[in-house]
């Protein structure tokens, strides 16, 4: 079927295709009647859901499924490696609350694929990956096929739910299953299978036509329970020292006037995680960013709105907390998240809108947090900001990441819409707490796995679903992970500045061979690479900085011209640290001997 399709002309080629599947019922049945087959009825279930974009990459067996995306008007990214793809559908589903598709090719394709989709279900991310597959019965026996691999039971660990479709009358319910999945409750990553013999089967069209269908409430409010209510805000009228954490799951909900209402109708101050930064402006006035190690260690009562007690919050416990239990009130869609590390005093289940909404309506009767409070927290975050602007107003020659991050500072502050991409460690760590954000979901980082390797494949899926910039704030180690698709980024002409902060290593760039030899480190890279350079083989544009003032400089040329760019930003290669904030989680060698 492949080589029958070769024609790039859309309708031609679709012509090709009715025709082709007509040749084939002819042999079958006598009579004409009109047929369609899988091809066909992906795409048309996909449409009947509003699924407008694919993010993928093509091969046998499903590059005709990809052209006639295409051809019926959808959007399809092809990538130079699924991972990237699958995690630009990851954080436009993220953006949008429909789920972003990844389209990738049998066993390896479907395996590069499967990277993206586990980190989609860490984070809680709505994508669905869709692999094409080889023959069943050859898979099943083992008989060594093309990319032979049992992918459905491959992905199921890390999958929120797997499915295959096995009939062409299937199709319709197998993609309803797999976005009700994928978006309901505890949104995350949805694996569906098609075997390419799917793709070929022919039904006829009306029979295909009318079991089209589209979900219905595909994510159905969850209603908090009043009694449930009445626990969060009897905490709340108990607390000396209140604080609310806002997660990235309160971001997903889009029910930013509700959690704006929220903090400030209750007057807490609150502390977001990296991704909802932005849900309100860093620079509020209640935002306790600046004094965060002060208000975890002293809070009384915590109120988590879709965020998680893991590593990234020390684990509700430890140092980090004060040494001692807090209450937490925790607002979340998923029960079995609830006592997954301290016990939880006030667990409300339900969706962020519903369960803020019930909240606000008894706000009323929680005293306001006392003078005291609000004072001590501000005092030391002035004292914070004083001691970060000192840092910041630094001019060090080579830069460093804070002079650099300065820059970048000034330019979003400039910029309130450009969305953030984030990854490194250094750089990760130093631009979370430095570039502030003032709109809802626009950073987009490492997230929960604190993973490498998200840049590229986030800043494509930004871009393409916001229509928007993209500055994307890479480490050098972190960058090279998705470096390849940069040629997609000129491909589509999409506004993504990659800012590259060159240290030339893995953290820093200074470690050296104990034995003399000729190899490196194993931190270090090429010295004085320019990743610049890189960008304008394929036709984008490149810049090598050396100063802040260059970075600004080039940051809003690149904007205002929304042309692909790299910003090779040099900076000091002894200036990060090993790990970044992380160093403590690295294991110490306890040999006595070597
Ligand atoms: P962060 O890393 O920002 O702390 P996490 O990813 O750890 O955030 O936590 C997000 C939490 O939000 C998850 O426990 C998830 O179940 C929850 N969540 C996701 N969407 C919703 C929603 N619409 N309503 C309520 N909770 C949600
Ligand atoms: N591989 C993957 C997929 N994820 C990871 N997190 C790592 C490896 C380990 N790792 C980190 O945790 S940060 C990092 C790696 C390789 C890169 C740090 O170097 P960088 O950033 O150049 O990106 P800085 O700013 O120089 O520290």
């Amino acid at each position: 079927m492949e080589a029958m399709l070769k024609t790039t002309n859309p309708t031609e080629r679709d012509n090709v295709m009715l025709t082709a599947t007509k040749e084939h019922s002819a042999n079958v049945a006598a009579e004409e009647t009109p047929l369609t087959d899988g091809f066909h009825l992906v795409i048309d279930a996909l449409k009947a859901n509003d699924i407008d974009t694919i993010f993928g990459l093509v091969g046998i067996p499903i590059t005709d499924l990809a052209r006639l995306a295409q051809a019926e008007g959808m959007r399809f990214i092809g990538f130079r490696h699924e991972q990237h793809a699958g995690n630009a559908a990851a954080i436009a589903g993220y953006m949008t609350q429909k789920p972003g598709i990844c389209l990738t090719v049998s066993a390896p394709g479907f395996l590069n694929g499967l990277t993206a989709l586990a980190n989609a279900t860490t984070n809680c991310f709505p994508m669905i990956l869709i692999s094409g597959s080889s023959e069943r019965e050859i898979v099943d026996l083992q008989q060594g096929d093309y990319e032979e691999m049992d992918q459905l039971n491959a992905a199921k660990p890390y999958a929120k739910a797997s499915y295959r479709i096995n009939k062409a009358e299937d199709i319709a319910i197998g993609v309803a299953r797999a976005i009700r999945a994928a978006v309901s409750g505890r949104p995350g990553g949805v694996y569906l299978d098609l075997p390419a013999q799917l793709l070929g089967q022919s039904i006829p069209a009306q029979k295909g036509q009318e079991s089209l269908f589209r979900v219905i409430d595909a994510a159905p409010k969850q209603i908090p329970a009043p009694d449930a209510i009445k626990r969060a805000i009897d905490v709340l009228k108990n607390a000396k020292r209140p604080l609310i954490l806002l997660g990235k799951g309160a971001a997903y909900a889009q029910a930013d006037q509700e959690i704006k209402d929220l903090v400030e109708k209750s007057g807490i101050p609150y502390l977001p995680m990296s991704m909802a930064k932005g849900l309100l402006p860093d620079n509020h006035p209640q935002c306790a960013s600046a004094a965060r190690s002060f208000v975890l260690a002293e809070a009384d009562a915590v109120m988590l709105v879709g965020a998680r007690l893991n590593w990234l919050l020390a684990h509700g416990k430890g140092k980090t907390w004060g040494n001692h239990l807090k209450k937490f009130i925790q607002i979340d869609i998923a029960p079995t998240e609830i006592d997954s590390n301290v016990p939880i005093a006030a667990p409300v289940i339900g969706d962020v809108g519903s369960c803020v909404t019930e909240i606000l309506k008894q706000i009323a009767s929680v005293p306001k947090p006392s003078a005291e409070w609000i004072n001590a927290i501000n005092e030391k975050k002035e004292k914070n900001i004083a001691k970060m602007e000192e840092t910041l107003s630094k001019n060090p020659s080579p830069m460093n990441f804070h002079s650099a991050l300065r820059a970048i500072r000034e330019v979003v502050k400039a910029n309130p819409d450009v969305n953030i991409v984030n990854e490194g460690a250094n750089t990760l760590d130093y631009a979370r707490s430095i570039v502030n954000m003032y709109k809802p979901r626009k950073r987009f980082d490492s997230g929960t796995w604190g993973i490498m390797g998200i840049g590229m494949g986030y800043a494509i899926g930004a871009a393409v679903v916001s229509k928007l910039p993209v500055i994307a704030i890479e480490g050098d180690s972190a960058f090279g992970f998705s470096g390849m698709e940069l040629e997609t980024i000129c491909r589509y002409n999409l506004p993504i500045i990659t800012v590259v902060f060159n240290n030339n290593g893995v953290y820093r760039g200074t470690d050296v061979n104990p034995t003399g030899g000729s190899d490196v480190a194993p931190t270090v890279f090429v010295k004085n690479a320019r990743y610049d350079i890189m960008m304008e083989a394929f036709g984008g544009v490149g810049y090598n900085v050396t100063t802040p003032e260059e970075l600004t400089d080039a940051l809003n040329k690149s904007l205002a011209s929304g042309k692909p760019t790299v910003i090779n930003a040099v900076i000091d290669e002894t200036a990060g640290t090993e790990s970044g904030r992380l160093t403590n989680l690295n294991p110490a060698s306890t040999a006595t001997k070597k």
